[in-house]
């Protein structure tokens, strides 16, 4: 990862080099940390950080869930976010904010453990490699099970989550699979280690609802938008794990896996490829928004240059 000269921290923007935190900080040992993660794409107008208000307002309803006040406004957090891509001169990134109970006393309730925040920016392909957004990847089913509802908040984006995300994507990765298939504690479809699920099953979309231990996916919001008005008939509902033996396309989505098409799930190859005819087209109709290509009629995009006068 190569360095990008600041990162926003507390309030102020600071060489990459000297943001760090003590070792007793409260979410390195209690995994309460909540983060974010969205992209900034090249446009023509320059850098557009794409739903720049959904992940602030994301990022303050996961830790309102862990009982944690940032000490910023959603609308200071947004301008920060914005300070830090034009800090950083990219024309497209990859932006973390992250919020952690710092040093304090120690001891599973917090108890006076300063919040603070940060802002880091820096250049990343897709999660699994640009040519796997063109060509698909391999998955499989993971041996792990999603959080049980009534465990961890799913909805919330903790750091803690991401434990039975690693288990996950380190399982498919020694298997040599690119990422696993999840499915929830009553055996239905989940999500990704990082990613949400889309089939393509008689030419309509099936994706799990919320209450299938997801985290509701940003990305997801905007391929569910995309299909609607392609007029697709969009169905948000349990499934089974044998459906996807059945569905003709299969692709995740998420903000650093952008719209990866699957290949193959345990070796059985899609039948309508990868990517199929309709993730091929979701594709076309995402990337053509947020690359600036076509009109930003959602308002998704949030350009971070000053016009030039
Ligand atoms: N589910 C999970 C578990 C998840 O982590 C993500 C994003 C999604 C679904 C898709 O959400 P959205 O980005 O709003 O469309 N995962 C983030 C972290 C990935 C990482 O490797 O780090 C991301 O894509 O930024």
């Amino acid at each position: 990862m190569k360095p990008s000269e600041a990162i926003w921290m507390d309030g102020e923007l600071i060489p990459w080099g000297q943001a760090q935190i003590h070792v007793l900080s409260h979410s390195l040992h209690y995994g309460n940390a909540v983060f974010e993660g969205m992209r900034a794409y090249a446009t023509p107008g320059g850098p557009a950080l794409l739903r720049l208000r959904e992940h602030v307002r994301r990022m303050f309803r996961s830790c309102a869930v862990l009982d944690m006040e940032i000490p910023f406004s959603p609308e200071a957090v947004e301008q920060a976010v914005i300070d830090t891509v034009r800090r950083n001169g990219h024309e497209s990134c990859y932006v973390r904010p992250l919020v952690f109970r710092g040093a304090g006393p120690l001891g599973v309730l917090p108890k006076g453990n300063p919040i603070q925040l940060i802002i880091a920016t820096w250049e990343w392909d897709s999660l699994h490699g640009n040519e796997a957004v063109e060509s698909g990847v391999d998955v499989c089913f993971s041996s792990w099970r999603r959080m049980a509802p009534g465990t961890h908040p799913s909805m919330a984006k903790a750091s803690g989550n991401y434990l039975n995300s690693q288990l996950v994507i380190q399982e498919a990765v020694r298997n040599g699979y690119a990422e696993g298939l999840v499915l929830d504690v009553d055996g239905y479809l989940s999500e990704g280690s990082g990613e949400n699920l889309f089939l393509v099953q008689d030419g309509a979309i099936v994706t799990p609802p919320i209450g299938n231990s997801i985290l509701e996916g940003i990305t997801r919001d905007m391929v569910i938008q995309l299909a609607r008005e392609m007029g697709l008939e969009l169905r948000e509902r349990r499934i089974p794990r044998e459906a996807i033996f059945f569905a003709e396309e299969l692709f995740m989505t998420g903000t650093a896996a952008e719209i990866t098409p699957v290949r193959s799930v345990d070796r059985r190859a899609m039948e309508g490829g990868a990517p199929g005819p309709v993730t091929k087209r979701l594709q076309e109709a995402f990337f053509s928004i947020v690359e600036g290509r076509v009109p930003d009629r959602h308002g998704w995009l949030t350009h971070t240059r000053e016009a030039s006068s």
